[in-house]
């Protein structure tokens, strides 16, 4: 019997996790989709951004660091925000041009969150020139742990499975990290350095849409889309 409690826990606790929360997104032909576009920014005043002691390394990594978890543009606009509508069905979603690129420069991941379609191959590049090592907290996917010395300036890791948050670090310099958001569908973004973001070709419809931030955390907002129009939004998230 308490076997059962645990496993069923288990299961429940799986079901609770985006992979086995998320239904299975249908694909259509979308013709008359139409656009959400806008900002995220900062209820309140930002804070001084965070620094971060460098501690190996300074020849190439510097002194310090500001901490890339909460950066706020002019006008409170917050970077990196991850903006979602929860759709159940729409257009297909292409695989990248290009690999998705994750860079080490300066001892920093660049950029800070990487947004890509499920399915892509990552490039790891490591311009430093120095050891760096990646670290992935994935749990639908396999985590990877691997060096990655200065002579081998790109290793590369496929995701295949729909998954975010995925935390990224390096063992060698403790500050840096960075973040993976391996997308289920194409109704995905990512707000710029200003907080703005732009989604296209939604089937119309009201939605949910998730607003996500490492460190302000998640809040849901509806968005009516309408047939060949652009849905102009100004969202905020509180400080915390
Ligand atoms: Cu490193």
């Amino acid at each position: 019997m308490r076997t059962k409690l645990v496993l069923c826990g288990v299961a429940l606790a799986a079901m609770a996790g985006f992979a086995g929360r998320a239904a299975a997104y249908e694909v259509i032909a979308v013709t008359d989709g139409g656009s959400l576009s806008g900002t995220v920014a900062l209820e309140g005043a930002a804070p001084a951004p965070a620094k971060l002691e460098v501690t190996k390394d300074p020849e190439v990594c510097g002194k310090e660091k500001k901490a890339p978890d909460l950066v706020i543009g002019p006008g409170g606009g917050i970077a990196n925000a991850v903006v979602v509508v929860k759709a159940a069905k729409g257009k297909k979603m292409d695989p990248p041009a290009q690999n998705p690129v994750l860079d080490q420069k300066a001892c920093e991941f660049v950029p800070h969150v990487l947004l890509f379609p499920a399915g892509s191959t990552v490039d790891i590049l490591n311009s430093d020139g120095i050891l760096h090592n990646l670290h992935t907290a994935s749990t639908a996917n396999p985590p990877t742990n691997q060096a990655q010395p200065k002579f081998k300036p790109k290793i590369q890791v496929k995701i295949e499975k729909p998954e975010w948050p995925i935390g990224v670090k390096c063992d060698v310099h403790g500050w840096m990290s960075a973040i993976f958001v391996a997308q289920e569908h194409p109704y995905y973004a990512l707000t710029d350095a200003g907080g703005k973001f732009k989604i296209a070709d939604i089937p119309p419809g009201d939605y949910d849409v998730e607003i996500w931030h490492e460190k302000l955390g998640k809040k849901t907002e509806k968005a009516s889309i309408k047939a060949k129009a652009d849905t102009a939004v100004a969202w905020k998230l509180a400080g915390k």
